[in-house]
């Protein structure tokens, strides 16, 4: 009688030929239940087939790239007592899972899958949660692109551990978009087996985590498999700082190894910092602490209302803005008595056309003349390189009943003031009704976020990135001036606040902006010049 037992790929759904990616034993080594002993990779997601039980590995039938389906002969044990176990055990003995499309029990990383030609397109919507029991197929996260808005269905049943995506980020095909406990293993909530202390940590193990200096979003979102984010845990190598030198730059148990051991090839300079740099404050990340959890409702009456996508999605894009760029806002004011009575005028002559123009497609105007002057205000930083744009398409903020949009208005530099207010108009009607599209949106260069028609008199906008300054404008009012201190008269006067990008500009720069941006709307007759 055989003392060896096969070990086969157990029911992994719909999958056939899956490349093996990882082997994470060798022969001679004693593995338990549950083990990991290698990695499938297909282009929807990255499965472990564990040990169905204890034993010695006597012999390993696959090797990396190859190709295996349920039912494959992977490799064989000198099973744990065999001489005593009864001949049923010996032969094929992976359990499959009850599903057919439950993966084998473990846990799987769910990545996009092929979609055509997209790339780098915007997560708008994230249909599940950590905890939540999916079912394959069941659509988990919703992507949009310019041309197309799809759900990405979830290629197997389980339970989401973790996510590794918000909504706002990029993903392309391949990207990692959530952790799924698979068949028979717990959620992240329950009791971890040892199989499954390798995923991410769920939210509510994040707080432990976080004494030890660990980015956990960084750590989601580094591409592993489970085992190897169970190594990184043992070791309290933060995954994120680790280079991968595995296929497509997946990083492999010897890559935490060798970075646990001060050998690994770091990812970035960051890498270099020592964990407890972050954990203590040192500057490397953001040590804050925990948002206050506050039961509003124990001091009175509330409702509790969902944030709509667009403000989830600028909301997301505004806070990475604030906290990555050093802003400074610079105000100054512009004499806008001449420019006034020029538009009214204007707005008389051209009543019939049904044009109206405010002080907006001026100011867009204006803009374009300060920009061409002072070409870093219309650039984006790419590195340590400064991208000059040479063309001038300037963005406005837009309240819409949703939230805050930007639509852009191309090549501001060749339209009059009369065919900018109209493209004003008609974009600022479709952000309104919600019918904006992407690439209605991209491109700016510039922003001016105008609050004339509502108030104010300063503010501080936040920069549009990669933008690396915004106008922002408040209500025009009559302002007693003097040019010898002893006579007065009133002027027409807008406040400016210009919100610029330090890493770029300085501030000379900027009030050198301010001044030519007001000179011009107090004399449109120096956009000629
Ligand atoms: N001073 C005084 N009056 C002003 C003014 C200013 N700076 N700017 C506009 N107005 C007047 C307009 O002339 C118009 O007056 P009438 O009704 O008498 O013609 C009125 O205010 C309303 O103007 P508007 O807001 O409809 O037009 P606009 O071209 O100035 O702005 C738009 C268009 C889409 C930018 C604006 O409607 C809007 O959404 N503004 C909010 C932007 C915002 O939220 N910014 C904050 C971003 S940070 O959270």
């Amino acid at each position: 009688m055989s003392n060896t037992i096969d070990i086969q790929v157990p029911d992994i759904g719909d999958f056939t030929d899956i490349p093996v990616i990882e082997i994470f034993v060798k022969v001679g080594d004693t593995v338990k239940a549950e083990d990991p002993l290698i990695s499938l990779e297909s282009d929807k997601a990255t499965m472990e087939v564990p040990a169905p039980q204890g034993g010695v590995v006597a012999s390993i039938g696959v090797k990396l790239g190859d190709k295996v389906s349920q039912g494959s002969v992977i490799m064989t044990f000198q099973a744990e007592g065999a001489a005593a176990a009864p001949a049923e055990a010996a032969k094929p003995s992976v359990t499959a899972p009850p599903s057919a499309t439950s993966a084998p029990t473990g846990v799987a990383e769910v990545r996009v899958p092929d979609i055509g030609d997209f790339k780098d397109i915007p997560v708008i919507e994230i249909f599940v949660k950590v905890g939540d029991t999916v079912k394959a197929e069941q659509p988990i996260i919703s992507l949009e692109s310019d041309k197309a808005t799809m759900d990405i269905p979830a290629p197997l049943s389980g339970v989401v551990q973790s996510i590794a995506i918000k909504v706002g980020d990029k993903v392309s095909e391949g990207s990692v978009v959530l952790v799924l406990a698979t068949g028979d293993a717990p959620a992240a909530a329950a009791a971890p087996s040892p199989a499954l202390a390798a995923a991410p940590m769920a939210a509510a193990q994040v707080a432990a985590a976080a004494s030890t200096g660990i980015d956990e979003t960084a750590f989601a979102l580094a591409y592993a498999g489970p085992a190897v984010r169970k190594l990184a845990r043992e070791l309290s190598v933060n995954l994120g700082h680790v280079k991968g030198t595995g296929e497509h730059g997946r990083i492999v148990r010897a890559d935490v190894e060798a970075f646990a051991k001060g050998g690994g090839a770091a990812a970035a300079p960051a890498a270099a910092k020592p964990a407890s740099a972050t954990a203590s404050g040192g500057g490397g990340g953001l040590d804050l602490l925990a948002w206050p959890k506050v039961d509003f409702a124990k001091f009175g009456p509330v409702e509790r209302k969902e944030l709509s996508r667009i403000k989830k999605i600028s909301g997301a894009n505004l806070h990475r803005n604030w906290v990555v760029i050093p802003h400074v806002t610079t105000h100054d004011e512009a004499d806008i008595t001449d420019l006034e009575q020029f538009r009214v005028q204007m707005n008389k002559e051209l009543e019939k056309s049904g044009v109206k123009i405010s002080m907006l497609p001026f100011m867009m105007k204006a803009a374009v003349s300060a920009l061409k002057k002072f070409p870093e205000f219309n650039a984006s930083l790419d590195g340590d390189a400064l991208v000059l744009k040479n063309y001038w398409h300037i963005g406005f903020a837009a309240d819409t009943p949703n939230g805050l949009m930007v639509p852009v208005i191309r090549d501001c530099d060749k339209k009059t003031v009369p065919e900018i207010a109209k493209e004003m108009g008609e974009l600022a009607k479709l952000a309104r009704d919600g019918k904006l599209k992407p690439d209605q949106m991209s491109g700016g260069t510039f922003t001016i976020s105008s609050l004339g028609g509502i108030g104010g008199i300063y503010f501080t906008p936040i920069i549009n990135a990669p933008e690396v300054a915004i106008m922002g404008v408040c209500k025009s009012y009559w302002k007693q001036h003097s040019s010898d201190g002893k006579t007065y008269t009133s002027r027409l006067t807008l406040p400016l606040s210009l919100s610029w990008d330090h890493r770029v500009i300085d501030g000379a720069a900027a009030a050198r902006f301010n001044v030519h941006f007001a000179n011009v709307l107090a004399d449109l007759r120096r956009v000629l010049f």
